[in-house]
């Protein structure tokens, strides 16, 4: 069968990729799009924002829209802004994919599957991780006990890292966006500033690297992002909430800051295609993730 560009109409659509934090969502993304635009890491809440990775091929345009995952915690403003995030891609999608890891169905996967039977959305269900799975003769029985949980669109057993079954994946999506024109030109590829991905970038290198408090307490502002003379100058601050915390960041004479700078650099060259300078500075700033007003400056907004 021929597919015509000139006489097949063209798809465009939002497909939110959401679930419990941890199940592979950004790493999903960024195999989908076959470039790293979301950071990942074993942490939870390493994703803080919802943004967009926008695929087109030929007539069809998937506009993803990566979320920072739902989860049961309420303590902190910045909880509480995640939830949200999240939550609002349930109302403001055509699609949905909804990523758990392997058979560990918990108690915050209920909590995405009832959000998910309320807005009442095509469902497509990706079993993640299945690369770790051992004994592949239980994913059978464990696929039709999990498809009587809610009418399913698809479930489709994958591996975002390996790249497993991503094609029917994609296929599954595809098929089901609606008729319409795109509303992204062709070539972009996220909603989000290069200002943004640099902080991003740099936030992923300390979640990876740092013990398993910090992360949460720290965020990245970019205060200088300039070309000159075929370079990016970038400025990082980094905040965190108390001396210790600026201590552990810093290293030995420096040495942990150095080493975070010069790996989020090769990132940043190899995402903006250009020789890059970046600085990197601590500063302390107390109580900042309760802190809504301090949250609004350092770019959490509604
Ligand atoms: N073995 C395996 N690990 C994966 C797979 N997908 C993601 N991960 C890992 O799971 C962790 C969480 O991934 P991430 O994409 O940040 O999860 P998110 O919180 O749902 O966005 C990271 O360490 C990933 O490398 C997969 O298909 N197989
Ligand atoms: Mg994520």
């Amino acid at each position: 069968m021929s597919n015509d560009a000139s006489t097949t109409p063209k798809r465009c659509g939002y497909v939110g990729i959401v679930g419990r934090p941890n199940v592979g969502k950004s790493t999903l993304l960024n195999y989908l799009l076959g470039q790293k635009i979301a950071i990942t890491s074993r942490k939870p809440q390493t994703t803080r924002h919802n943004m967009l990775g926008i695929k087109t091929e030929g007539n069809t345009q998937a506009i993803y829209v990566d979320t920072p995952g739902i989860h049961a915690g309420k303590q902190y403003a910045l909880n509480r802004y995640l939830n949200r995030e999240a939550s609002r891609v349930f109302k403001e999608t055509d699609l949905l994919v909804f990523i758990v890891d392997r058979m560990k169905w918990t108690d915050e996967d209920e909590i995405v599957l009832d959000k998910l039977k309320q807005f009442r959305r095509p469902v497509i269900l990706g079993i993640n991780k299945v690369d770790q799975i051992e004994d592949k003769t239980q994913l059978l029985p464990y696929l039709e006990s999990i498809s009587k949980k809610m009418d399913f669109a698809a479930i489709v057993p994958l591996s975002a890292l390996k790249s497993q079954n991503l094609g029917p994946l994609e296929q599954e999506i595809m098929s089901r966006l609606p008729e319409q024109p795109f509303y992204f030109p062709e070539d972009q590829l996220t909603d989000r500033s290069e200002r943004f991905m640099a902080a991003e970038l740099v936030r992923e290198k300390i979640t990876r690297q740092l013990g398993d408090e910090l992360p949460y307490r720290m965020t990245v502002d970019i205060e200088q992002f300039e070309e000159r003379n075929n370079c990016l100058h970038i400025n990082a601050v980094i905040y965190v909430e108390r001396d210790s915390q600026k201590g552990i960041l810093l290293g030995e004479d420096g040495s942990r800051i150095r080493l975070l700078g010069t790996e989020a650099r090769k990132d940043m060259e190899t995402l903006f295609d250009s020789k890059v300078m970046l600085s990197m500075w601590v500063k302390v700033k107390k109580g900042w993730s309760d802190d809504e007003r301090a949250m609004r400056r350092l770019g959490y907004l509604d």
